[in-house]
């Protein structure tokens, strides 16, 4: 019996001995390893949590295959994702917490403008570069040299989207409604506004609605008196999926399209919808079907990883990811903001799943929009 005890606490000893051994083995090996840590803001929780569930995983399929093509002496990209919320408020304390407890060398995010038109500022002061993969209002590259977007921004997509309908459905006159208490859905507005002035539609009359709002039977009786060609909607989808379904079933039939902005561009919306939301149309930075070799690869390995093809905002996700790991690569230095910083003010040209990719001068994306429809309850591509 003594015996054995003894055995086994010898047998115990040279575990815990062997363990150490290769813990601090392993501390070694990661002190030489090169590793730059991205935090990532999205919003898992809260009225965008449609858009940050599949931004988290285009992010991280793209953290994969980098990491597993990086090779020995490759910087390996670690990533922290913490919940904005979509608020600004939390968007703000996950900032500070990247930014003074983590030491990321870049942030990726927020979802939604309205968190980054908060957050960003701090980013911008500490030095810490940010990548924007779906904010789209105006005014949020404008924080400061640090901030950058790959996400196309409505005053680019809108009047595309506005040109191609128009050219399409011969718009003549039509109604608008939109959120008046985000900065997205109020940005999305002015850029309709403008784009509806510039192509000579007629607005009928505008209706505003506020986040959280369930009930758009009020407004949408309003536009149905007015008898408008289409309906203009600048919403993220929780409201749009509650607008676009009471239209068709207060009767505004099918033949009056909605058209929408980056907020409609969710699978969720036609989850949420149904069958009301066939024929809506919206503009967008991408489509599934693009043809280009990066994209074809990576909407088949979105599927095979989750079951089910990615979205635009997956898309521009996972291009994110590419985009700052290049920056990160050419920075030299994997914790250098500065240095990741100008990487990323020099990127041009670069092969992405949205195309090819650059950043403008004042650091916004620079690529063709799109505009979708959804048929068949897929999004496809709309217009000649
Ligand atoms: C913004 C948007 C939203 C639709 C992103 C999810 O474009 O907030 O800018």
């Amino acid at each position: 019996m003594q015996w054995a005890k003894r055995l086994f606490r010898l047998g115990a000893s040279i575990v815990v001995i062997a363990s150490l051994a290769l813990a601090i083995h392993d501390a070694a090996a990661s002190a030489s390893e090169k590793e730059a840590k991205i935090g990532f803001a999205l919003s898992m929780t809260g009225g965008a949590a449609a858009y940050g569930a599949t931004q988290k995983n285009g992010a991280q399929l793209a953290i994969d295959e980098i990491n597993a093509a990086a090779g020995a002496d490759g910087v390996k990209l670690v990533p922290i994702f913490e919940d904005d919320a979509s608020t600004p408020q939390q968007g703000l304390n996950v900032y500070n917490k990247f930014i003074h407890a983590d030491k990321v060398s870049l942030i990726i995010g927020p979802t939604l403008s309205n968190t980054a038109q908060v957050a960003d500022r701090v980013a911008q002061e500490a030095g810490v570069p940010v990548l924007a993969v779906s904010n789209t209002a105006r005014g949020i590259t404008e924080i400061g040299d640090y901030i950058f977007r790959d996400s196309l921004t409505e005053m680019v997509v809108i009047p595309n989207t506005i040109r191609v309908a128009r050219e399409n459905l011969g718009l003549g006159k039509v109604a608008v409604f939109y959120g008046n208490d985000d900065a997205f859905t109020k940005g999305g507005y002015d850029a309709f506004k403008k784009a509806l002035f510039d192509a000579e539609i007629q607005v009928l009359s505008e209706q505003t609605f506020a986040k959280g709002d369930r009930d758009f039977s009020p407004q949408l009786t309003q536009i149905k008196a007015d008898k408008p060609d289409a309906i203009i909607v600048s919403a993220l989808v929780e409201e749009a999926s509650g607008i676009v379904s009471q239209a068709r079933q207060l009767g505004i039939p099918a033949t009056v399209p909605i058209i929408g902005g980056n907020g409609f561009n969710s699978p969720a919306l036609i989850r949420n919808a149904g069958e009301a939301s066939e024929g809506v149309i919206m503009g967008a930075a991408w489509n599934a079907s693009a043809d280009n070799p990066l994209n074809k690869k990576f909407v088949e390995a979105f599927t095979a990883k989750y079951g089910t093809p990615p979205d635009q905002f997956a898309a521009q996700a996972y291009a994110g990811v590419y985009i700052a790991n290049e920056a990160i690569r050419k920075a030299g230095s994997p914790d250098d903001c500065k240095a990741i910083r100008d990487a990323l003010a020099g990127i041009g040209d670069f092969d992405t799943v949205l195309g090819k990719f650059s950043f403008t001068p004042a650091r916004d994306a620079d690529h063709t929009p799109v505009v979708q429809v959804v048929k068949g309850g897929k999004f496809v591509v709309f217009g000649k």
